[in-house]
């Protein structure tokens, strides 16, 4: 059973090149015009941040109801489709030290209220799923908050998200750190924990990103492997790591393409796709690319994907097997990279 695969990125994918230590460095394209790059580079599907969607998080919901609408009537006529929304909850000026999990009674009403917001425009512009990347839920240094407290605030905003609309489905983002020093919840397993302890499991699933598992240490096929086995792999974000230190989101297959083929591989095995869930890629374009030369990265994560597809499909299943089956892993080990060479 072969999938066709669908993919999808999100707008933040195509930027102007800032980083901490430095401005853009080229012009930032419009959201006009980023939505005119999907379909051209071979994408169906549009992540959103919920600030995305609508000018202002903050705004009235008459007015961001309307920008929704708009947003929907755009995707409808490209015939493109809104994969998720994130509330964007780590800008705001009240969740400097956190949003859900912050000591602040009022920063956590204020990231609930958005949050079912961003529920409420994501069944506008036809996303199903929410997702949650628990970016300052964590700390810089370990006292400054309540742990268990903190693990407990994550569960009761889930619930309350669950409560607030029947259909959504949550789908958290793990990353071990960045922008804090550490985060309460740092991987897949940790979450499908917390998803456990919900109103509605059901409803709780992951998305994985390669470059979060790699800088937990882990090798993302692996930790794909061990969600799909919950059958709680509902999305993913393929890019690549060189390494632990900050999160580079590089092309997909860019450092390590052994470990990429690996993610494909267990990808198709699982027969990934075939209830809708999309190739999601979350890939920034290096600092040094010009202007027009800045979509090449989600060019390139795409095409590896697929060619990384092919490699999967044509592998000797049988050798495998057997080579498995003798325990001669150097004779696997130069199949593999054989299959890769030539
Ligand atoms: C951050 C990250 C986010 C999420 C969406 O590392 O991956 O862009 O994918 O909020
Ligand atoms: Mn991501």
């Amino acid at each position: 059973m072969n999938t066709n695969y669908r993919f999808s990125f999100g707008p933040w994918n195509i930027h102007s090149g800032a980083d901490p230590f430095g401005p853009p460095v080229r012009e930032e394209f419009s959201f006009a015009e980023k939505l005119e790059f999907y379909k051209q580079l071979g994408f169906d599907g549009v992540q959103f941040h919920d600030d995305d969607v609508v000018s202002s998080a903050d705004a009235l919901w008459s007015q961001q109801e309307a920008e929704a609408k708009q947003m929907r009537k755009l995707l409808d006529e490209r015939g493109l489709v809104a994969e998720f929304v994130a509330p964007r909850l780590w800008e705001h000026p009240l969740t400097i030290d956190g949003a859900i999990t912050a000591n602040s009674a009022e920063t956590r009403k204020y990231a609930l209220e958005r949050s079912k917001r961003a529920v409420d425009i994501a069944r506008i512009v036809g996303a199903k799923d929410l997702v949650l990347w628990p970016a300052r839920e964590g700390t810089y240094m370990r006292e400054a908050k309540d742990p268990i407290a903190s693990v407990g605030r994550l569960v009761e905003w889930m619930n309350a998200i669950l409560e607030h609309d029947k259909d959504i489905r949550i789908l958290g983002e793990m990353k071990p750190n960045e922008p804090m020093d550490h985060a309460y919840v740092p991987t897949t397993g940790h979450f499908l924990g917390l998803a456990s302890l919900t109103v509605d499991p059901s409803r709780v699933g992951t998305l994985i990103e390669s470059a979060h598992a790699i800088l937990a240490g882990l090798d993302p096929s692996d930790e794909m492997a061990y969600a799909l086995y919950h059958k709680k792999l509902w999305s993913v974000h393929l890019n690549d790591q060189n390494g632990l230190k900050f999160d580079e989101d590089k092309s997909f297959g860019a450092v390590d393409l052994r470990r990429a083929f690996n993610q494909v591989w267990v990808l198709e095995r699982a027969n990934y796709g075939q209830n809708g869930e999309f190739i999601g890629l979350d890939v920034k374009a290096l600092r040094t690319q010009s202007k027009e030369t800045s979509t090449k990265h989600l060019r390139n994560s795409r095409a590896i994907f697929l060619r990384l597809v092919e490699l999967a499909r044509s592998l000797d299943a049988a050798k495998v097997e057997e080579l498995r089956a003798a325990r001669d892993y150097e004779e696997l080990d130069l199949l593999i990279v054989k299959h890769f060479i030539g």
